[in-house]
């Protein structure tokens, strides 16, 4: 049996997060700051409806807290990925741990498959995987075989610049995305309604759909929220500059049930 949704499962900020991975350069992260912002994502999570339930940090794991990588959840089931980043394998045993107990069948990727969460984007019936650094073919046909046994369809989208699909096709409500311009295979969307990232707030905007109808958006990207907000949606900018400074966003720091 399921729990009762809807469910947010996050992973607080650990101590060894200034040794989080990050594609470019090493910023000075800092802890307290991340901290607080990750309570105020939590609020708004739980502002909007959300059993926030919470999976222990791991100081063995700096990149612990982006605990969308490690599980996708398909319906009645979720399978635990196999991170691509080799440092990050060792995040996804606890998060499995904790979906079990929520009722949920637990699927797993195996060697050589590799795939991050944050690569994995459902809309409707479809489930767009970003193939990319961290996910590959193989991870994405085991993928496509779970997905098929609970009626979902997998459209692969090959990643250009950036790390997942999703830090640069951003779902905003059942048939809407905000796209950063050639950075992914724009023709695998066809059918949606795309929005285009504004130009000056490149690999800024992120956003996640709440269940209460509202899009949590990065507050550092003012006019692609606005495009977002011009398709008559209730936007509410949230300050996470020390999660994108490890090149997280608003999808990344949960899993949704
Ligand atoms: C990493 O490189 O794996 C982390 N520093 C960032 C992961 C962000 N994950 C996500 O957006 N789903």
């Amino acid at each position: 049996m399921r729990a009762v949704s809807p469910v947010a499962l996050i992973r607080p900020v650990p101590d060894s997060f200034p040794a989080a991975l990050v594609r470019e350069g090493r910023p000075a992260l800092d802890v307290d700051l991340a901290r607080s912002q990750h309570d105020r994502y939590r609020w708004h999570l739980e502002d909007a409806g959300y059993q926030v339930k919470q999976v222990p940090t791991d100081e063995r794991h700096p990149d612990c807290v982006f605990i969308e990588d490690t599980a996708v959840v398909l319906g009645s089931s979720a399978v635990i990925t196999r991170p691509g980043a080799p440092q990050r394998r060792g995040e996804v045993e606890p998060v499995a741990s904790a979906l079990a107990a929520l009722g949920l069948a637990v699927r797993r990727v195996a060697d050589p498959g590799t795939i991050d969460g944050g690569d994995v984007m459902m809309i409707g019936q479809s489930l767009y995987v970003g193939e990319s650094q961290r996910t590959n073919r193989a991870g994405i046909e085991q993928l496509a075989a779970f997905a098929l046994e609970e009626g979902l369809t997998v459209v692969p989208i090959s990643v250009h610049d950036a790390l997942h699909l999703k830090s640069v096709v951003l779902p905003i409500d059942a048939e809407t995305v905000v796209v950063t311009p050639e950075a992914v295979e724009e023709e695998a969307l066809e059918g949606l309604r795309v929005l285009y990232e504004a130009e000056q707030e490149r690999h800024r905007f992120s956003a996640l759909p709440l269940v209460d109808g509202r899009v949590l958006v990065t507050a550092n990207a003012p006019e692609t929220a606005d495009r977002v907000r011009s398709i008559g949606c209730d936007v509410v900018p949230i300050d996470v500059s020390q999660i994108q400074a490890a090149d997280g966003g608003l999808t990344c720091m949960s899993i949704l049930l």
